[in-house]
């Protein structure tokens, strides 16, 4: 059941909560008397709640409720217009040490944070609810359950959180039941209101704090109301914490899709991909493969939990419940598996545009384009517009069980065994549409030179080619250089016949003319034949100085309408893009200092070693 407190002087909170959780009950006492909210809400995850909730949302303009029959029990959701994507100027890893924050995180010192957001946070909650959420990543009947707890004064963030996490009284009970470690997780809009004062639909602070100390696993974000820094189970706890807890416990938190493939035969292999925001993760996890006889399902789109196994594999788990996927460009030609989830409803758009008869369309989303909408700003829009009906960040946000293509091993608590890891991003030039490594550690090495042009994801230029460490470029927790290496030896833990075939992709290599040289989406199955083939042997490849890659004819082209010169542009190994590439991964390593790992440094010689004799 649900329990509210009206925070009057004196107010029991202990008395009034539905847990005898003495750390939890202390927590939300510092927390209530720092922030001194309106009232404290214990959320319980029910429907009752849920309607209740999105109510008030629709109410104070926050939400619109979706009238057309294509979205049933969905919202529409406009965030301040400064507030659209991840701040991660903004994001701080305030370890004890600056050393292990690492060059890849802002860093300050902890007492001294302590102390700013001490003044930010004081009275930041007043004249708003304060929602307790009781939450888990992974499953709540895992051998080890991550707990954590967030405190939020935004009812949109508990409603999205009920989508993407396990919350609510059974999470509660099992905290209590094991007296389980949590991970205390504050969030504020930072918008007090003063007595009488009209809120606004969406509050938020122009100041923006996304904090994060990885010693004591704590999390504080001020100011905004979006995704990555508002959902604090997300990319604050399942990337950036629990990276630290895996450094710490020998395993490995990541930015990762996983995929079940099958083959003709019936095979199945389980696949992940760590890609960059907004390169595809989601897309590829929800494939619908075009070649006769293949067929793919889901496990996961975003972040993938990976063990060493009781036999020397790798298992993995998806962490979430839900998708808070890119909408522009997600469509019924590109995803319909992700079209056919949105479309059994109880999804929260945001960011999108709203149509005339009460539903919500993007950039992408159907051949033709509406003749009118609302667009994410809340302006009359027509095809004429000049900017785009939808932010380019805009998000579906949908219950990963309402999937068709959910592989039943989503619901198994200890995962799957891990065939393939696929690293990839977004290049224009240089990296070749598939490349196998040549063994694991140089798979080690295609990660840790990963690299991407940047994407509406993130505030800041888009189109920027930047190194994206196995994608984790800004939700690593603790020192770059202390991951790679930690990545090496969680791999010495598992047997190395039984590591995952690591392989290197990029779906968005241009052609002479400028355009997309390979098709991409649904055709990127073939890509995932081949890295089957090749883990079973029977594939052709041909080696350059970069790995393996396919030979035109290694590649199953049946059917698929691409020119040889496309074929040709993708696939390519160009020596000189690749001895312009190097140069960049030499000031790349450089930037680690002596923290990069000996045998990450070794593959740097190997290549430079190829690149010059090919
Ligand atoms: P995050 O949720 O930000 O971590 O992103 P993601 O990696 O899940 O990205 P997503 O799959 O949502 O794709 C982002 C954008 O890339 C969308 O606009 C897609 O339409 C586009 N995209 C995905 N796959 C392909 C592809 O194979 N080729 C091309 N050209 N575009 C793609
Ligand atoms: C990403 O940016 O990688 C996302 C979206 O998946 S967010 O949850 O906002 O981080
Ligand atoms: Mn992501």
């Amino acid at each position: 059941m649900a329990t509210t407190v009206a925070m009057e002087p004196g107010a029991d909170i202990a008395g009034n909560a539905p847990t005898k959780n003495e750390r939890l009950l202390r927590f939300v006492a510092e927390i209530a008397e720092l922030t001194t909210p309106e009232k404290i809400h214990w959320v319980d995850g029910s429907e009752e709640e849920h309607r209740q909730l999105t109510d008030e949302l629709v109410e104070a303009g926050t939400l619109t409720r979706l009238t057309s029959p294509d979205f049933p029990n969905s919202f529409a959701a406009f965030s301040d217009p400064a507030d659209v994507a991840r701040v991660e100027s903004r994001t701080f890893i305030c370890s004890e040490q600056e050393r292990d924050a690492g060059f890849t995180n802002n860093w300050c010192e902890p007492s001294e944070m302590r102390e700013t957001l001490q003044g930010v946070f004081d009275g930041c909650m007043r004249g708003r609810t304060m929602y307790v959420i009781p939450f888990v990543m992974g499953h709540l009947d895992a051998e080890d359950p991550k707990f954590g707890v967030e405190i939020t004064d935004s009812a949109y963030v508990v409603a999205s959180m009920r989508i993407m996490a396990r919350i609510g009284t059974d999470v509660l009970k099992k905290i209590d039941e094991l007296g389980a470690f949590f991970v205390p997780a504050v969030h504020s809009v930072g918008a007090p209101l003063a007595p009488g004062q009209q809120d606004v639909p969406w509050p938020c602070n122009d100041e923006k704090y996304i904090v994060h100390f990885p010693e004591t696993r704590e999390i504080w974000s001020y100011g905004s109301g979006y995704g990555g820094n508002a959902l604090l189970g997300k990319k604050c706890y399942a990337l950036r914490i629990a990276s630290v807890m895996a450094r710490d416990e020998g395993w490995l938190a990541e930015h990762m899709l996983i995929l079940k493939l099958t083959s003709p035969q019936g095979k199945s292999y389980y696949i992940s991909g760590a890609f960059p925001s907004a390169c595809g993760k989601t897309n590829l996890a929800l494939i619908d493969p075009t070649l006769e006889g293949w067929t793919a399902e889901t496990l996961g789109d975003d972040i993938t939990w990976i063990r060493p196994g009781k036999e020397g594999e790798f298992r993995v788990v998806n962490p979430e419940a839900g998708y808070f996927g890119v909408a522009p460009g997600t469509g019924w030609h590109t995803n319909a598996n992700a079209m056919r989830a949105i479309a059994k409803g109880n999804s929260i758009f945001t960011n999108c545009a709203l149509t005339d008869d009460g539903g919500v369309w993007w950039e992408g989303m159907t051949p033709e384009t509406p003749e009118h909408l609302v667009d994410w700003r809340g302006q009359d829009w027509t095809p004429d517009s000049e900017a785009p009906a939808a932010h380019p960040n805009a998000r579906f946000c949908t219950p990963i069980d309402q999937t068709d293509m959910l592989a039943e091993e989503y619901f198994a608590p200890d995962g799957v065994k891990l065939d393939a890891i696929l690293f990839g991003g977004r290049r224009k030039t240089t990296v070749p549409l598939v490349t196998e490594s040549r063994d694991w550690n140089h798979g080690i090495f295609f990660g840790a030179t990963l690299s991407s042009a940047t994407t509406a994801a993130a505030e800041g230029a888009v189109g920027q080619v930047r190194r994206d460490p196995m994608a984790m470029l800004p939700f690593i927790g603790y020192d770059a250089g202390d991951y790679l290496n930690h990545w090496v030896r969680v791999s010495g833990e598992a047997e190395a016949d039984k590591l995952p075939k690591i392989f290197l992709v990029n779906w968005f290599r241009r052609n002479r003319d400028g355009g997309f040289a390979w098709p991409g989406f649904a055709e990127n199955s073939r890509v995932l034949k081949w890295v089957v083939e090749r883990i079973e042997g029977t594939a052709e490849a041909q080696e350059t100085p970069i790995g393996f890659t396919p030979t035109p004819e290694a590649l199953d082209t049946t059917g698929l309408d691409i020119t040889e010169a496309d074929l040709h542009d993708a696939l390519k190994v160009d020596g000189q893009e690749w001895a312009e590439e190097l140069a960049d991964i030499e000031n790349w390593f450089a930037r680690f200092g002596d923290s990069l790992p000996d045998s990450i440094v070794a593959e740097l010689d190997e290549l430079r070693r190829r690149v010059k004799t090919s």
